[in-house]
Parts: structure tokens; C-alpha cells; sequence
């Protein structure tokens, strides 16, 4: 069952989701959407709660040894001698800003991949796979093959994790068409707070509640530096308000990730400020692979998001 592959990928903009969803649930009337720093309150209470009274294991997988599985239980009865996870030296957290709501993403790092390999940003390609459970602990999905995963289109709490990780030094090729990666890849498990998963919008037909926080537990094999628009300026840059996302759209002050407002955010812009020559050539690539950003008139913004320069006197 591919489920999570689906779920994952109709994700494209948070926003457009709740606004979606507030109509579908009421056949168009409006729904008050709760108060997401009211939610993540609440939600950061259940993850540390869950992190509190649980401890995970880390169970082999014979059939299948590039999918090793994690499991959680309550440190209760003979398992009361367990470590919580909140007490692993495995654990992590970073904070995340998501519409203007700051979050605690706590994650553990099992293993963080090969040193050599790059680590992904958080606009790139993975080629990943995992679970998802839900905070009740209930395996919401499982998918055991690898599969390419477009960051900007994952949620949020699910790419904010990769960056962690490193993929792994390589494989063999099994005589059926399928890989054996080296034992060497990354394992790392995320606790999501719903405003950086599904929030008011969980996945119709799943078993995720509104408003519940979610775990990702994810394997990293590999992953590619992505240029969504092809223009040469890697995704990961075309970030233009630094907020972690690439699909920002103007909103009051922020400028968000749209510099000409044509309504094609700039990963996916080949030509950035609307003038009349397309990013590729207002911008210098080295033969190294590194790029400069020319300002031929000085005006302190770069040609390729300057639309007085050349302008448009072309057209
Ligand atoms: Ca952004
Ligand atoms: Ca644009
Ligand atoms: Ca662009
Ligand atoms: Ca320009």
C-alpha cells in the first residue's frame, strides 16, 4: 500500500490545504480553524508526554534489511526499567518557524549515514524510506522500497528531518531488479506537531485525527541536489524570504518566495523578476560549479531579481 507516497505528495502548500478542506468538511461553509499556537501547545504537551512515557527499539528485519523497523512502547510492567526517549542521547531538536508559530521539532538520529555523502537541503530530492505512527501509536503506514521524495512537496515536519541524515555509500544489485544498500545509510525519527504535518487536514481515509501530532521514522539512501526550474540556481537558494520554505507566498510584510508576482515562486521560475531575460543569463556560472549573482547597476539587488535591469524595453 502506497499510501504515505499519496498523502506525501498531494501536500504541495499547507495553505492551499486547510483552505481546501475548511469547504470540503462543510460543503462550503466556514469553519473556524483552531488557533495554531493554541495547538501547539497542546501538541508540544502530547510529544514530550509520548517522549516521557515511551522508549523505542530498533528491531532487525531480516526479509528485508534495508527497512529495519521502529517500535514504541510504554515504559509500564517489565518495561519499566526502560530509558524514555526524552532521556536518549539520541535525541535532538531544532526550532522551526512555521506562520509565525514557533515549534520544537524533536528528532533521533539512530544513525546518521555515511560521512562522506552529502546531506540533503531542504529543498532537494530523497530517495527514502519509512513509517508513519501516529502519536497514539497506532503504524498509520509502512513503505518498506525506496522511493524519490520531492522535498517541497513533503510536510514540513517530514523535510525538516532529512537534512539531518546522510545517504549511504552505495549498493548491490540484486539479480531481481531490486537494490541492497550498504548498511551504512541514514535512520532518524521525527515527533511532528500538526502544524508542521497535516493540522486540520489529515488525509482523508487515514487514521490520524485532526489537530494530532504524527511520527515519521525514515531511512535515507541517497539523495540529489535539485534545480526544480532548471534556471541553475539550486532550489535550496531560491528560498527568497530564508524561512526554510520555497513556497512562500506574499503575505503583508513578507515578501515571501514570488520576487516578480507572476504566482510561480522562484524554485519553479525560470526567469525571477519578470524582466526580459531569463534567470540562466542574468546570472555566472563557474566552471566549479559555484555562481555569482552580477548587480550591473549597482542598486544592491542582483540582475536575475532586478526587473529595472535590463528592464523590459524589449517587449
Ligand atoms: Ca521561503
Ligand atoms: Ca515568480
Ligand atoms: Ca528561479
Ligand atoms: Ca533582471
Amino acid at each position: 500500500m502506497n499510501f504515505i507516497k499519496n498523502i506525501l505528495g498531494v501536500l504541495v502548500l499547507s495553505g492551499v490545504l486547510l483552505s481546501c478542506s475548511s469547504d470540503d468538511d462543510t460543503g462550503g461553509t466556514n469553519v473556524q480553524l483552531r488557533d495554531p499556537e493554541e495547538v501547539k501547545i497542546e501538541n508540544m504537551a502530547e510529544i514530550e508526554g509520548f517522549l516521557q512515557t515511551h522508549f523505542f527499539e530498533f528491531v532487525d528485519n531480516p526479509q528485508n534489511p534495508n527497512f529495519q523497523k521502529f517500535t514504541f512502547d510504554t515504559i509500564a510492567g517489565e518495561n519499566s526499567d526502560k530509558t524514555p526517549i526524552i532521556e536518549s542521547d539520541l535525541l535532538g531538536s531544532k526550532q522551526v518557524i512555521q506562520r509565525g508559530v514557533e515549534y520544537t521539532l524533536y528528532y533521533l538520529i539512530q544513525r546518521e549515514g555515511n560521512l562522506q555523502e552529502r546531506k540533503p537541503t531542504f529543498a532537494d530530492s530523497t530517495l527514502v524510506t519509512f513509517q508513519g505512527i501516529t502519536i497514539d501509536n497506532e503504524t498509520f503506514d509502512t513503505n518498506p522500497n525506496p522511493v524519490w521524495f520531492d522535498l517541497p512537496q513533503t510536510v514540513r515536519g517530514f523535510y525538516e528531518l532529512l537534512p539531518e541524515l546522510r545517504g549511504s555509500s552505495g549498493f548491490v544489485e540484486n539479480g531481481d531488479g531490486t537494490l541492497t544498500f550498504n548498511d551504512d545509510f541514514g535512520i532518524g525519527v521525527v515527533f511532528v506537531p500538526s502544524g508542521l504535518g497535516f493540522f486540520a487536514s489529515p488525509p482523508i481515509g487515514s487514521p490520524i485525527k485532526r489537530y494530532q501530532p504524527i511520527i515519521f521514522a525514515v531511512q535515507l539512501y541517497k539523495s540529489k541536489e535539485a534545480d526544480h526550474d532548471q534556471d541553475g540556481i539550486p532550489s535550496f537558494m531560491e528560498d527568497v524570504n530564508d524561512n526554510g520554505r520555497v513556497d512562500d507566498i506574499p503575505e503583508g510584510d513578507d515578501i515571501g518566495d514570488d520576487t516578480d508576482g507572476d504566482g510561480l515562486p522562484n524554485f519553479i521560475d525560470r526567469n525571477d523578476d519578470g524582466d526580459s531575460v531569463l534567470t540562466r543569463d542574468e546570472i555566472i556560472i563557474n566552471e566549479d560549479g559555484t555562481i555569482e549573482f552580477p548587480d550591473s547597476n549597482g542598486n544592491g539587488i542582483p540582475d536575475y531579481l532586478d526587473d529595472t535591469f535590463p528592464g523590459d524595453s524589449n517587449f
